[in-house]
């Protein structure tokens, strides 16, 4: 009965007798209470007819992640196609605390991300983040499915395709050094493809103030400590004790050893501090053009 479970939610919600939580919990409906309540249009819109009711009251993480997302729509009271896919959504929203949001990409995907409100506009979905020692030496299922905590994290290879591998994204670079500079770049066009292309980056159109370090990686897959696809007859993560999208091996790359050490490992910018200076800081973010 999960299907049509979310009904019920949505009309607890407008009776205010529930919270948010309990959107998750299958729950069983009426019919009457299905038809006194608008908040099911985006539902009959997706389920047609009865029997399409029927063949798809077999709970799927689809269905979960869609109830959750209409039922979070008719908390808000929001009309479902403004349920934030990304942390710009959430700034259009009146939104403007930088902190951690879910958003919903797609039906089958929503997880939660942390938003930058206030760099450029804000609005920005961060994917990447190093202020202080963290490992980032990980393997590929690690990159996947991203790790770390709110102050240095990976968000996840999976999750940045599910933004981004349809295109119309941007990317900007803030960094700082140990010294207390600042700088950044961005690239009009970023996009990272899905696994059965080794999470492949697109990038282009850079400007900023920090220099062009990361075309070097354009078109180049990613590169992890046990899947080598860089074009360096050895394995660049290994070598830099990082993960990326080496080519021979990096101009950039901010998932080094935090701190650096005297191989020349760290986070790296070349065109800003040359490879021999690990950066203090550096956050990588996106959002639509
Ligand atoms: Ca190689």
């Amino acid at each position: 009965m999960h299907l049509i479970g979310f009904l019920t939610i949505c009309c607890c919600f407008f009776n205010h007798n529930v919270d948010c939580a309990f959107c998750q919990q299958p729950v069983t409906v009426t019919k009457g209470c299905i038809e006194k309540h608008n908040c099911n249009a985006g539902f009959k819109a997706l389920v047609l007819s009865e029997d399409a009711a029927a063949a798809m009251m077999e709970v799927s993480s689809f269905l979960n992640a869609e109830y959750k997302r209409r039922c979070l729509a008719c908390a808000s009271h929001q009309n479902l196609s403004t349920t934030p896919r990304d942390c710009q959504d959430w700034y259009t929203s009146g939104f403007r605390d930088t902190g951690v949001y879910t958003i919903y990409p797609s039906p089958r995907f929503t997880f939660q991300v942390r938003c930058d409100m206030v760099t450029d506009g804000g609005g920005w979905t961060i994917i990447q983040r190093r202020v202080s020692a963290s490992d980032f030496y990980k393997s590929w299922a690690e990159y996947k499915a991203g790790f770390g905590d709110e102050q240095n994290f990976w968000l996840g290879n999976e999750k940045i395709f599910a933004l981004t591998g349809t295109g119309g994204y941007r990317l900007r670079v803030d960094l700082t050094a140990v010294g207390g500079a600042a700088t950044f770049a961005t690239y009009q066009q970023f996009a990272v493809a899905g696994e059965n292309d080794s999470y492949r980056l697109s990038v282009a159109n850079y400007s900023g103030t920090a220099g062009d370090s990361l075309s070097y990686s354009n078109n180049m897959a990613f590169t992890v400590k046990d899947r080598d696809n860089d074009m360096y007859n050895d394995n660049c993560a290994t070598w830099l004790q990082s993960a990326w999208w080496f080519n021979i091996c990096r101009q950039a790359d901010l998932n080094g050893p935090y701190g650096g050490d005297r191989y020349i490992r760290g986070l790296i910018w070349y065109y800003w501090l040359g490879e021999r200076e690990s950066l203090a800081s550096s956050e990588m973010k996106i959002r639509r053009r």
